[in-house]
């Protein structure tokens, strides 16, 4: 039961041919033409139809290669549901559509009973902070009197988002950020969630009173359990309780997660707004300041030097999570990462557990492969997906690793040659699973495509 998309492909080679990179990008456009929503783009028509934060993020970086202005028009809509506290939501409604075309939808945030939420119903918790590198890098694929005014209106915004998360989000005063609910991190159901979900008390019983809505239009083997589902419903009930504030989280809230995406992802934004306040005319120097001191936290909380990679810290139990996932391989994308912690990144990456190699058939899988919890086909939890393995590959382009990059960059552009724009692919066959016609897919593809020759040529990248 997938959606519904343009066709796959009929590309025969790994689409590395400039015929078949053409038949590719074209793929790619129609899949985001088809999801373009008056004013922004939708993850996917069925499973996804309204705005969620780091898909637009993503999507915005793939459209700066064909529709610059929608790129620019996908983040301002995002951010015009920004908090007065500077959160920005992780879903913004669509109001055109149905009651019950997502759940949960906007009646289970009620968004609207706290204060400072935008006239937009939104969701109250957040996703990733990629936008500041999103919006750097749509500037940057073609800079213009146009894009300049684009990036200092959303300038402020951005550092909003990031002044949020250093301010109110900081739960153990360790410089690092919490996410309050697995949703926060983008990896749903990672095997990094379980220890820490398996303190929040639920009863899949719950989920008798709700109707699911993913499971109408995916294999509910592949999808999270209803168990899982009763949880992140009792995470929400939980902040929602409180108006979605912050204080007081470390006294009342079942899940606090210190996450090496979402931190590197601040850091990378910080190194972002450095780059954007030289373009306009602001001071880079404090972002350069706030980036070191995120990576020396990250480094300091965050790896475990007996295992060699990032992990997550559980802050209720202070301690970091056992499983080795595609996470703790993301603060490669922060170009001040130490040495040390770049090797070791690259040997994780580089063994059994994720097989990232020069010549390699497949993308990472999104967990350790060789761990016994590994599902192949279920969501977060085995399947490759592209938008990690595009972190990587940037990651791997700023540390001066191109042979290693553009042995991704190949196994990413043949996993969608092989069976078009999917929300993530098997880890063995590459077969697609999910929606059909997924927006980041199509765009992390075009950046893919566009980038060739940073990918093969081996310039390291800023
Ligand atoms: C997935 O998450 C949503 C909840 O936010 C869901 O499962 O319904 C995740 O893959 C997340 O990373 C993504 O942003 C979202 C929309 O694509 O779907």
């Amino acid at each position: 039961m997938t959606a519904p998309g343009p066709a796959a492909p009929m590309v025969t080679g790994d689409g590395g041919g400039p015929a078949e990179a053409d038949q590719l990008r074209r793929l790619a456009v129609a899949t985001l033409d088809g999801n373009w929503e008056h004013d922004h783009t939708v993850p996917s028509r069925t499973l996804y139809p309204h705005q969620w934060s780091w898909d637009s993020a993503f999507i915005a970086i793939g459209l700066a290669h064909v529709r610059p202005d929608r790129a620019w028009q996908e983040l301002r809509t995002l951010f015009a549901a920004q908090w007065a506290d500077g959160r920005v939501p992780h879903i913004v409604f669509n109001p055109r559509l149905r009651v019950g075309a997502y759940f949960p939808g906007p009646q289970f945030w009620g968004s609207e009973r706290a204060d400072g939420a935008p006239a937009a119903a939104t969701s109250g918790i957040v996703q990733p902070p990629v936008h500041a590198l999103a919006a750097w890098l749509v500037h940057r694929r073609a800079p213009s009197t146009a894009s300049r005014a684009a990036l200092t209106e959303l300038y402020p915004a951005l550092v909003a988002q990031q002044s949020y998360l250093t301010e109110r989000r900081d739960v153990a005063r360790g410089g690092l950020a919490c996410v309050v609910h697995p949703w926060e991190s983008g990896l749903d159901n990672s095997p990094a969630w379980d220890e820490p979900m398996a303190a929040v008390p639920a009863d899949a019983a719950v989920m008798r009173a709700y109707t699911r809505h993913d499971t109408a239009h995916a294999d509910a083997a592949h999808r999270p359990t209803d168990l899982d589902y009763a949880r992140y419903l009792a995470m929400v009930e939980s902040y929602r309780r409180h108006d979605y504030r912050d204080d007081g989280l470390a006294d009342r809230h079942p899940f606090l997660v210190e996450c090496p995406l979402f931190n590197a992802a601040r850091g990378a934004a910080e190194h972002a707004l450095a780059d954007i306040a030289g373009v306009i005319g602001a001071d880079p120097v404090p972002h350069r300041d706030r980036a070191r001191r995120i990576t020396e936290a990250l480094v300091d909380r965050l790896f475990d030097p007996v295992t060699g990679t990032f992990q997550p810290r559980d802050v209720r139990a202070d301690r970091l999570v056992s499983a080795r996932t595609a996470l703790g391989l993301t603060p490669l994308i922060l170009p001040d990462l130490p040495p040390r912690q770049v090797a070791a990144v690259v040997t994780e990456a580089g063994s059994a557990r994720f097989g990232l190699a020069r010549r390699m058939d497949r993308p990472l899988p999104s967990h350790d492969r060789t761990a016994g919890d590994f599902e192949p086909l279920r969501y977060w939890r085995g399947p490759s997906w592209m938008n990690l393995n595009w972190l990587l590959w940037r990651g791997l382009r700023t540390h001066g690793r191109p042979d290693l990059a553009a042995g991704l960059r190949r196994s990413m552009i043949g996993l969608v040659a092989g069976a078009g724009c999917h929300e993530y692919f098997h880890p063995d066959t590459g077969a697609g699973l999910g929606s059909a016609a997924f927006g980041w897919t199509a765009a992390l593809l075009l950046d893919a495509l566009a980038s060739g020759d940073a990918g093969r040529g081996g310039a390291a990248e800023a």
